[in-house]
């Protein structure tokens, strides 16, 4: 079609950019069966492990015999601590600062540990193998119970760490004790407690539970002797952190090790840790000499990897009797299992948990979080958690209900009344946060209006009339939540993982043709980077997303970045794609003057060219720009068009939002049924609706789940319940409730385009809303906070406290 025929509007459309709702590209080869996951790499010559795990939750290891399994036939090796110790590889660092076994060492702390990896010529040979491997225990006393971990007589969970008084950070009380971390000011925060007209103090329990990833975890190791180079495909959230890990870690030259991380099938938060698997893998390969596979089952992965939250929040509101809170105090005993490996950035032990005064201008508050060892597996941040923004998200909701239930005040009113206005943003919280922009009142207000809150409301009180009369036993529950976010970690000056700054990057190359391939320092597990990236260079450069490839996950190819959690892809390599196209599109300009032979202050940037100003039929796109880049460039200007940017943000973003849930109880069953769940997220500048409505599904999804019945017990002697989806409650589209999303758009005023992330949002406010809903319903009748999750069980059995079945 003619160039100069063509409209605005038209030359826009064709660009597919930022706001369109373009189809996932990647789509297209996962629907068809031609994805290419870490089991689809196949190797001449690969063996493949399995691990032998402790049957034991606390046990001294007493001997090791790998007689009979070394005599199966195809069996290779059978690697333990022992084999691990020479090289100094039987521990590893954890993110946290700690260390973990990577095969157990004379003693085991939690059931399902490694203990022996069995490299075998098959998968089949490895699983039987493992079952001759004798191992004898000396059982140990068990802690389960974190609020027990702490006594005087408790049993001494890490022998490794008996003498060590001070911890990565800080005094360690007791010898399972792992920090102390506290936030803001306790004296003022006292203070204001022993003087307020009305205080609130509740324990909130964000139970243990686990984000099941479709995909395991798994890895391919391959050690090239001849080249002195290590290949290792694995499901990398982080790809280039565990390529500088495994350089400090095995003394191979970084330059020499490639990692690749394929196509992912779902992340959520397990797959940034190290596993003992990893090591293994490389070890093995090392010592063989041939590639080896490791592959993770459902067991495994529900019980062995990093599990999430496990927070005990006692928390409480100073506040005046018309509703105005004055303070916040909060305790949390956070469970971490055997080991401390939280993946969150260095310096903060407890993540961003001092987001806990929420969306509120409260004036003072205090947040002190002790970590303690037990015997369950390690982790504890992950599963949509934005480092634990979710719990704290979950016990400032939880509080405002209850708050509002002791001063007969309408929550939302009590909200209202609290909210940070928009005038205040930049708005500096009392536990430290800058918050860069928001405007909560209007987000709950547009809720309010498409909910109808005032009809649900009376509709609740005629149910609620109708039950104590006895005409129903159906309880009706209104969930209400507002949410702040803070994703996009970090300035480097605040967070680093292993000493390594939390940047990110793009690398953006523009071929003659006119088509383009980019690369970024992060790693889809199903986000859609692939479309959504080319969507931001689109709009930037004007070359259409469909002539635009998007790689992750190689160390070869992509710049260094530090990979996708905590939703920091838009906020941060967003960021960087877009400052990097505005590089390319500055040399563009200078390219397109020469051709027009006007000066490049009068050349302007016009959708997909660069046009003289005030004669918009002289123009050149950007498709001859690219061409004359290789060819035709102005004098002593060097050819090409390429462009790599390291964007370190100035600040984290801060999205945010407001949900209803309107859930209806029966107290003889216990069976909660949703029947509306609306959702308004702001995530600043929208790149593509409807991923951003995918994203908000699937979190929505998985915080039904987890608010309604999934979860990681363990019985007294430590034996891991939950631990396979006969168990695990993951909800299917029977279960699963309809979504109704809505939006508004605060853009984030230090970001390039104004985007900030979305990918945990939904859990975050999702989970408090299912629950305040929960609540909400049996709160007329006095019941106290009931704990998560809200399974059917759990609801019959409130219902029988209460005396509802007599
Ligand atoms: N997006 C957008 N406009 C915005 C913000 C985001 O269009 N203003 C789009 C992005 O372009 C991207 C997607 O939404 O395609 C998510 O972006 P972002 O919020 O930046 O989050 P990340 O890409 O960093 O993803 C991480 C986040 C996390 S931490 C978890 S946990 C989680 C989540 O993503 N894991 C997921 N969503 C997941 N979705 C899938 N399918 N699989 C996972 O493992
Ligand atoms: Cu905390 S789960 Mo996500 O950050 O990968």
């Amino acid at each position: 079609m003619n160039e100069m025929i063509r409209t605005q509007a038209e030359r826009a459309e064709v660009l597919q950019g930022m706001g369109c709702k373009r189809k996932r590209t990647e789509d297209i080869r996962f629907t068809q069966g031609r994805g290419n996951y870490v089991d689809d790499v196949k190797l001449p010559g690969m063996l493949f492990g399995d691990f032998v795990r402790s049957s034991h939750a606390h046990a001294r290891i007493k001997s090791i015999d790998a007689s009979k399994a070394l005599a199966l036939p195809g069996v290779k090796a059978v690697l333990t601590a022992a084999d691990l110790k020479p090289l100094n590889l039987h521990y590893m660092p954890t993110l946290a600062g700690d260390v973990a076994a990577v095969l157990a060492d004379e003693k085991v702390l939690f059931q399902n540990q490694e203990i022996a990896f069995v490299v075998a010529e098959d998968r089949y040979i490895a699983a039987d193998a493992i079952e001759l491997v004798d191992v004898e225990y000396e059982a140990l006393p068990v802690v389960v119970d974190p609020f027990q971990a702490m006594a005087p007589d408790a049993p001494l969970l890490r022998e490794d760490l008996k003498e060590k008084r001070v911890g990565p950070h800080g005094e360690r009380k007791h010898y399972n004790h792992i920090f102390n971390w506290q936030v803001g000011d306790k004296p003022a925060t006292d203070a204001v407690f022993a003087n307020a007209e009305v205080v609130t103090k509740d324990l909130f329990t964000y139970h243990r539970t686990h984000p099941s990833p479709l995909e395991t975890c798994q890895c391919v190791a391959s050690m090239d002797k001849v080249k002195g180079e290590l290949t290792i495909w694995g499901t990398f959230q982080a790809p280039h952190v565990v390529r500088t890990v495994v350089s400090l870690l095995s003394g191979i030259a970084e330059h020499k090790i490639h990692v690749i991380a394929p196509d992912i099938g779902g992340g959520f938060g397990n797959k940034v840790g190290v596993y003992p698997g990893y090591v293994c893998s490389v070890v093995a390969s090392i010592v063989l000499g041939v590639p080896v596979k490791w592959v993770e089952d459902r067991m495994e992965n529900l019980s062995t990897t990093s599990f999430a939250r496990d927070y005990h929040m006692t928390t409480e509101l100073a506040a005046t009797k018309d509703g105005k809170i004055l303070a916040m105090r909060i305790h949390v005993l956070a469970d971490h299992g055997a080991f401390d490996a939280c993946a969150d950035p260095s310096k903060w032990p407890a993540g961003f948990m001092n987001i806990c005064t929420g969306s509120y201008d409260i004036p003072v508050a205090h947040l002190e979080v002790d970590g303690v060892y037990t015997n369950k597996a390690s982790g504890g941040v992950a599963y949509r958690c934005s480092f634990r923004v979710t719990e704290a998200v979950y016990a400032i909701e939880r509080a405002i209900e209850v708050l509002a239930h002791r001063l007969g005040m309408d929550s939302v009113e009590l909200r209202m009344k609290n909210f940070i206005r928009a005038e205040q943003f930049p708005y500096h919280s009392a536990l430290g946060w800058e918050y860069d922009s928001g405007n909560y009142h209007f987000a709950m207000q547009k809720v309010m209006d498409a909910v109808g809150y005032s009809a649900l409301r009376a509709e609740q009180k005629a149910i609620q009339e109708a039950f104590s009369r006895g005409e129903t036993r159906q309880l009706m529950g209104v969930g209400v939540a507002f949410f702040t976010e803070i994703v996009g970690a970090g300035p480097s000056r605040n967070c680093d993982i292993l000493g390594v700054g939390m940047f990110d990057s793009a690398e953006i190359r523009i071929h003659p043709t006119g088509s383009i391939v980019a690369r970024m320092g992060t790693k889809s597990q199903g986000q859609g980077h692939e479309t959504t990236y080319a969507q931001i260079i689109a709009t930037e450069l004007g070359i259409p997303a469909d002539d635009i490839t998007i790689e992750e996950g190689n160390t070869d190819t992509a710049p260094y970045g530090l990979g996708t959690y905590g939703s920091r892809s838009t906020p941060v390599a967003g960021a960087a794609t877009a400052v990097a196209a505005r590089k390319i599109r500055a040399k563009a300009q200078m390219i397109a003057a020469h051709l027009l032979e006007v000066s490049e202050y009068d050349v302007e940037w016009d959708i997909d060219r660069f046009r003289v100003k005030g004669l918009p039929e002289k123009f050149k796109t950007m498709k001859e720009i690219a061409w004359a880049a290789y060819n035709n460039l102005p004098p002593g200007m060097e050819p090409g068009l390429e462009a790599v940017n390291y964007y370190d943000p100035p600040n984290m973003t801060y999205p945010f939002g407001a949900y209803v849930c309107v859930m209806d109880i029966d107290v003889d069953t216990g069976v909660a049924k949703t029947r509306r769940f609306y959702a308004l997220d702001d995530c600043g500048t929208r790149i593509n609706p409807m991923i951003i409505e995918g994203q908000v599904h699937g979190g929505l999804t998985e915080a039904f789940a987890v608010s309604m019945g999934q979860e990681i017990s363990y019985d007294a002697q430590g034996n891991v319940m939950g631990a396979s989806f006969m168990d695990f409650f993951l909800p299917t589209a029977v279960e699963t409730p309809k979504w109704e999303t809505d939006f508004t758009v605060t853009p984030s005023p230090h970001h390039p385009i104004g985007a900030k992330g979305v990918g945990e949002s939904p859990h975050v406010g999702g989970v408090p809303c299912f629950s305040n809903a929960v609540n909400d319903a049996f709160a007329f009748l006095e019941a106290g906070h009931i704990q998560m999750p809200h399974d059917a069980w759990r609801l019959w059995s409130v219902a029988d406290r209460l005396g509802l079945h007599a």
